[in-house]
């Protein structure tokens, strides 16, 4: 069974204030182009298709035209879908009977009730049958009505019992689970993450690998770098491109996993993607910049950092002269490093009530009256009484 393992496609997204249509169409042409080229036995998408739950038509166009080209390959590759953190369940459940037809199955929810079942697709190659498990993103409270007398309190918990329910048999049969979710290994090491995800403050939405070792691969989506997770055969594809630019350093590509019978190793194969403008930093004084422009580079997208010490007159305008795509246009040199010295000062904490008289100021360009003042006195002192 050789399939395709694709995840956190964001149709529809923007880098800065650049719409990002061209890059995402020629993108999936090239993975639509190996889809021809390698056959493979399904392609599995782990979430994330769009980037907002309330996809522009612009959006929905581009993967429907992705879908469609998938779909004249024969024989049909069945694609198997989970909704991410990003997509609305409900919109991209839309029509999965039809699209089931036409061997596309989606899995937009998880079980919200004790009779409900994870979505499972049961594909065959020449070993026989492989089980893929479809789990689209979850929070605890999604299945909390699953467990009514004794709900899970953690995504780690949630994710486990919702995978235990099923009674997977983990020792003949050939299990995969589609998941979108941000996992970390047993051994504590943390995932490496970028700017363009979104992950919980203070690691909340973490969910243990624990309860994932049993399946004999586990295709993921949410984190945007392509990465295993402890084990070779829990991983993150990572992005089809790069989507912040801290991705500047990453190289993209599609994930192609083999897996043959349970006693033979796992294959991972990396093939590289080739996005029309790449993602990257420069840094200098804006002359140098200027002048180590390379023809190939003139297009991408490009984060500049000036380290002229006199500010440059009007540097956006000479440098979108060479650059077309110009994401943002920093400083470093001695006058913004002692700025941020000054801001790294530890701040003045102040109680509640003297913190806003200073917004009060800031906004309003006066003081509160007396008769305010009372006011905010007699709010601040409910909201401590509670
Ligand atoms: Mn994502």
């Amino acid at each position: 069974m050789k399939f395709f393992h694709l995840s956190d496609m964001h149709i529809g997204k923007q880098l800065h204030r650049y719409s990002l249509k061209e890059d995402q169409e020629a993108i999936l042409w090239e993975i639509t182009d190996y889809a021809w080229k390698i056959h493979p036995d399904a392609i599995v998408i782990a979430g994330d298709i769009y980037d907002k739950s309330t996809p522009s038509a612009e959006a929905v166009t581009i993967f429907d035209r992705f879908l469609t080209g998938l779909a004249e390959i024969t024989p049909k590759i069945p694609i198997l879908i989970i909704s991410g953190n990003h997509d609305s369940a409900e919109r991209l459940q839309y029509a999965s009977e039809i699209l089931k037809k036409n061997h596309i199955y989606m899995a937009g929810s998880v079980p919200e009730t004790e009779g409900e079942r994870i979505r499972k697709v049961i594909l065959k190659d020449e070993e026989g049958e492989v089980d893929f498990y479809l789990l689209p993103f979850m929070k605890p409270s999604y299945v909390r009505n699953v467990f009514r007398d004794n709900p899970p309190e953690s995504y780690s918990e949630a994710v486990k019992r919702i995978i235990e329910r099923e009674n997977i048999d983990y020792d003949t049969r050939r299990n995969v689970l589609v998941s979108h979710q941000f996992y970390v290994g047993d051994g504590g090491e943390a995932p490496k993450t970028c700017d363009s995800e979104v992950c919980s403050v203070g690691g909340i939405d973490q969910v243990d690998t624990a309860g994932v070792a049993g399946f004999d691969y586990v295709a993921l989506g949410h984190l945007h770098g392509a990465q295993k997770v402890g084990s070779e055969k829990i991983r993150y594809c990572g992005t089809p491109l790069k989507y912040s630019v801290s991705e500047c350093g990453h190289h993209k590509t599609l994930t192609v996993v083999t897996l043959k019978s349970k006693k033979d190793v796992l294959q991972i194969e990396e093939l590289p993607l080739h996005p029309i403008r790449d993602v990257r930093k420069k840094t200098g004084t804006l002359e140098e910049i200027l002048a180590g422009a390379r023809e190939e580079e003139r297009e991408d997208y490009v984060s500049i950092t000036l380290t002229d010490e006199i500010d440059p007159y009007k540097p956006r305008e000479q440098l979108e002269r060479v650059y077309s795509h110009v994401l943002e246009i920093r400083v470093d040199n001695q006058r913004t490093r002692k700025k941020l010295e000054e801001t790294e000062e530890e701040p003045e904490v102040k109680d509640p009530f003297s913190a806003f008289e200073d917004f009060y100021r800031e906004m309003q360009g006066k003081d509160m009256s007396e008769e305010e003042k009372k006011v905010m006195e007699q709010i601040f002192d409910e909201v401590k009484g509670e």
